[in-house]
C-alpha cells in the first residue's frame, strides 16, 4: 500500500485501490469487489470526481428520510466498510441507526464477522447482520437473510454498491430505500426512493453532516421531502454528465 508516491496526479485513486486490494486479500472484500469499484471509478470518472452540485440536493432529502424513520438502517458491505469506515461510524452515531453487515458474495458468517470486527476497530458499538434470523421476502440472493433488529424492523433502509434485486425487494417489503451508487442508470440508482450518485466515500460525510443540520433545524424536513422528485433528480444528473462531456468534447485537444 505504500508504494504511491504522494506526488502521484491520481494518489487518492491509487491509494483507494491498493486498499480494496488489500482487504480482499484479507477477506472482507469479495472477489468481485475490485470490479464493482471500478465501475464505479469509471462513472466517477464522468462526474469529474466531486460531489456535484444537484447531488446536495438528493442528500438533504435522503437525510430528512433519515431523520424522520420510525427506524432506519445503514446496509453494509466488503467495499463500503473498508472505503469508509470511520465515516459509517460517524453517520451512524449521528443518526442514530445501527449498522448491519450484509453480503452478495461468500457469506459464509466468517467474513461478516471480519468485517463487522473492522467496523468495531474503528469504533462501532452496534453492529447487526451477524446473526440473520429474518429473510426479505422473495429475494433469493444471500443478502436475503437480514437482522430482525436491523433491516428487518427499519422502514428505512441506507444502501451502496448495490444489487438491484434487494433494492427491488426492500421497496416490495414496504421500506424506503436510500442508495449510494455513481451509477445513475443502474437498477438500484433507477429504482430506489433516492439515490444519491456519488462515491461514497464523498458522500457519507456529506450526509452525515446534512443529519446533523436537520437535527437542528427539524422544520426543513418536510419541505424537503415534499419537493423531493425522483424523476428530476436524475436528469439534473445526467444533465450534468452531458453537458461536461459537451465541455471536455471541446476542449481536449
Ligand atoms: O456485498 P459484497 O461485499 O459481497 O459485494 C458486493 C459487490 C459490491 C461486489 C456487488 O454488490 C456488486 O457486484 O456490485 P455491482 O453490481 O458491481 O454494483 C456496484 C454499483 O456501485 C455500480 O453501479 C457502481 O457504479 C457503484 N459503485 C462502485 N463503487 C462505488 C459505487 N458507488 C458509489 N461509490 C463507490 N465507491
Amino acid at each position: 500500500m505504500n508504494n504511491i508516491p504522494e506526488n502521484h496526479p491520481r494518489a487518492e485513486s491509487l491509494k483507494m485501490r491498493a486498499t480494496i486490494e488489500t482487504y480482499r486479500n484479507m477477506g472482507l472484500v469479495a472477489n468481485a469487489g475490485p470490479i464493482a469499484h471500478g465501475r464505479g471509478e469509471a462513472f466517477d470518472y464522468l462526474l469529474g470526481e466531486e460531489s456535484i452540485p444537484c447531488v446536495k440536493n438528493d442528500i438533504n432529502v435522503a437525510a430528512a428520510l433519515l431523520v424522520n424513520a420510525n427506524k432506519s438502517v445503514i446496509s453494509v458491505n466488503g467495499n463500503t466498510a473498508v472505503l469508509a469506515p470511520e465515516s459509517l461510524v460517524k453517520l451512524s452515531n449521528s443518526i442514530p441507526a445501527p449498522i448491519e453487515v450484509n453480503v452478495f458474495y461468500g457469506r459464509t458468517n466468517e467474513r461478516e464477522q471480519k468485517i463487522a470486527n473492522f467496523l468495531r476497530e474503528h469504533g462501532a458499538t452496534d453492529v447487526l447482520g451477524i446473526k440473520p434470523s429474518e429473510k426479505v421476502p422473495h429475494l433469493i440472493s444471500a443478502r436475503a437473510q437480514v437482522d430482525k433488529n436491523g433491516i428487518a424492523a427499519a422502514d428505512v433502509v441506507l444502501v451502496s454498491l448495490e444489487d438491484g434485486d434487494r433494492t427491488r425487494a426492500l421497496l416490495d417489503w414496504g421500506k424506503k430505500v436510500i442508495s449510494i451508487d455513481l451509477n445513475p442508470l443502474s437498477r438500484t440508482a433507477c429504482d430506489a426512493t433516492i439515490n444519491i450518485c456519488d462515491h461514497v466515500v464523498r458522500a457519507l460525510p456529506l450526509l452525515q453532516k446534512a443529519v446533523i443540520e436537520l437535527h437542528a433545524n427539524p422544520g426543513h424536513s418536510r419541505a424537503l421531502l415534499h419537493s423531493f422528485d425522483k424523476r428530476k433528480s436524475r436528469n439534473q444528473v445526467l444533465e450534468y454528465i452531458e453537458k461536461r462531456l459537451q465541455v471536455l468534447r471541446s476542449t481536449i485537444n
